[in-house]
């Protein structure tokens, strides 16, 4: 359990999983499911803001090359995740070149939208099913995948986000594979809607206790 910290860790937590799981597994390939409102698959060139936060998916999996000397360049080929064995769930701000990116490598994502659609039972289920050769999981979680009212201090709130109950559930689900070997709890900031802070806490810890098989939803 890593705990955030903006979102840049990822890249440094899912590379060392990915790492540790091809040694102890016969070079199995990590499977990533990546929880939150972006993709954070921007590349150094497709970046609009330049922040690294919205590219740890993209160094992780070699898309993006380490822009200066010392930066990403301890990344090998070892540690790349495979994009065939990502997921994500909870996409709803997206730019256009992180679109262009996923459709290239037909990487899985499901949105907001499709939740709403769906339900969470249903997306998890398909989720699931495309992670599905029993290799083990690595759960990197965006606080701001949940609605702003369950989590308001983080740095990009995206309206239309998950309920706290169904955010809940992903790790539920994620703990009864019994294959959930590491989870990041990432862009909790205390600075943001400070007076709220206890809302996005109580929300965080939730989730990561259901990860961990632990009690009742609320506690
Ligand atoms: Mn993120």
């Amino acid at each position: 359990m890593t705990l955030g910290g903006d979102h840049s860790i990822g890249a440094g937590t899912v590379t060392g999983t990915a790492r540790a799981v091809r040694e102890r597994f016969q070079g199995a390939d990590l499977s990533v499911l990546w929880v939150g409102a972006h993709a954070d698959i921007n590349t150094p060139q497709s970046s609009m803001s330049g922040r690294i936060h919205g590219m740890p998916v993209a160094f992780a999996s070699g898309l993006a090359k380490s822009p200066s000397k010392g930066v990403f360049d301890w990344i090998m080929k070892w540690h790349l995740i495979n994009l065939k064995k990502l997921v994500y769930i909870g996409l709803r701000d997206v730019d256009e070149a992180e679109k262009a990116i996923i459709g290239q490598h037909c990487i899985k994502s499901f949105t907001m939208g499709d939740v709403r659609s769906h339900g969470i039972e249903r997306i998890m289920d398909l989720a699931l099913y495309h992670l599905g050769d029993g290799s083990p999981i690595h759960v990197s979680y965006d606080i701001d995948s949940l609605d702003p009212e369950y989590a308001p201090s983080t740095g990009f709130p995206i309206p239309g986000g998950l309920s706290l109950e169904e955010g809940i559930y992903i790790s539920q689900r994620l703990y009864a594979t019994k294959r959930l070997v590491a989870m990041d709890l990432v862009e909790v900031n205390p600075l943001i809607e400070s007076p709220r802070l206890a809302t996005t806490l109580q929300s965080a810890a939730s989730v990561m206790k259901a990860a961990l098989g632990m009690g009742m939803r609320y506690e």
